[in-house]
């Protein structure tokens, strides 16, 4: 089937420009789960597993983007924001999402995985949505209330939204492609790629207020969009009764001097400090856990080393 003009534009648009952590952890995790360089078919294949994660992914930031009202991803402007598409976006989100089953049929239909990897793609989509409907829900744009948010609720959302399709999916995804699927290998896989995740959408939120937007390719929103980030929660747990009245006062309002005073209060608190220790304490738990893996059904520690080299101290 040819695509016609719009629709390439969205693909090209969506899945390219990233960073392709996602999607290249699959090819690099299969290479390093089989101890050897892939062959060109190997390659091939899990590279194409690799891009329908860029596909899921590029599904959840032009609708996540119309959700948060972002302007800009990836230094360009959002999907929804470009000339003539609009609300058109929506649609081009499902059908973003209904190329990586078009994909799967075409090359995997013959695999003894297909159910496997299909069941998998659909799970992780599941449970995108769940974390995704709950951080809508925690920030309601009318009704501001603080007390509505905290870590167990932020916990939650992140590891949903974020932890499961970016973290355990590209590696469940190489593990079925290189028949090393077992329960034990799954298991030790998520028990490790769930705190990755969460921290890495930890980072997420702290590089919203604090990165420079030209750097990090999109400007931030959690403080307009009354979003249960991070750093609210942990300005709640060190404010004092003044600077909470200033927060109850101005976050979540959708305008530029509110979020400028909200700002203000963060950097007042030293929440760059914070999550700069944070992030050293939970690195280094997630170092003890990746020694501990047992290799005995093939797993490789290698495989969330490199995953947390990756996104250690990143600034985009
Ligand atoms: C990201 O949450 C989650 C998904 C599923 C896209 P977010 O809105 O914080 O992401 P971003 O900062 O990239 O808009
Ligand atoms: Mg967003
Ligand atoms: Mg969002
Ligand atoms: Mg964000």
């Amino acid at each position: 089937m040819r695509l016609s003009g719009i629709d390439r534009q969205s693909l090209f648009h969506n899945t390219v420009g990233g960073k392709c952590n996602r999607g290249m952890s699959v090819v690099d995790t299969s290479s390093l789960l089989l101890g050897r360089s892939l062959s060109k078919d190997e390659y091939f294949r899990s590279a194409t597993l690799g891009w329908m994660i860029e596909l899921l992914q590029a599904f959840f930031l032009v609708s996540d983007d119309i959700m948060d009202s972002s302007k800009t991803r990836r230094g360009s402007p959002c999907w929804y924001l470009m000339p003539e598409v609009g609300m058109i976006a929506i649609n081009d989100a499902f059908m973003l999402e209904s190329s990586i089953f078009l994909l799967l049929k075409k090359y995997f239909r013959q695999d003894k995985n297909y159910v496997d990897l299909m069941e998998l793609f659909h799970e992780v989509t599941f449970q995108t949505e769940l974390g995704q409907v709950c951080d809508l829900l925690t920030a309601p744009e009318d009704k501001v209330d603080l007390d509505n948010f905290s870590l167990e609720k932020y916990t939650f959302i992140v590891i949903f939204k974020t932890a499961y399709y970016s973290f355990y999916l590209p590696v469940a995804l190489a593990l079925h492609f290189c028949g090393m699927a077992t329960e034990k290998n799954l298991q030790q896989a998520k028990d490790i790629l769930i705190p990755m995740g969460e921290y890495f959408q930890v980072q997420d939120d702290y590089l919203d207020n604090f990165a420079d937007p030209e750097t990090l390719g999109k400007i931030g929103t959690d403080i307009q969009d009354n979003k249960c980030s991070w750093l609210i929660n942990q300005a709640l747990k060190r404010a004092s009764a003044e600077q909470r009245k200033v927060l109850d006062e101005n976050y979540g309002r959708k305008d530029k001097e509110c979020e400028a005073k909200v700002k203000a209060v963060f950097s007042d608190l030293k929440l760059d400090q914070v999550y700069r220790e944070y992030e050293e304490e939970r690195v280094g738990e997630i170092r003890k856990m990746i020694s501990q893996v047992d290799e005995s059904e093939g797993l490789k520690k290698e495989v969330f080393e490199e995953f947390l080299r990756k996104i250690y101290q990143r600034s985009k």
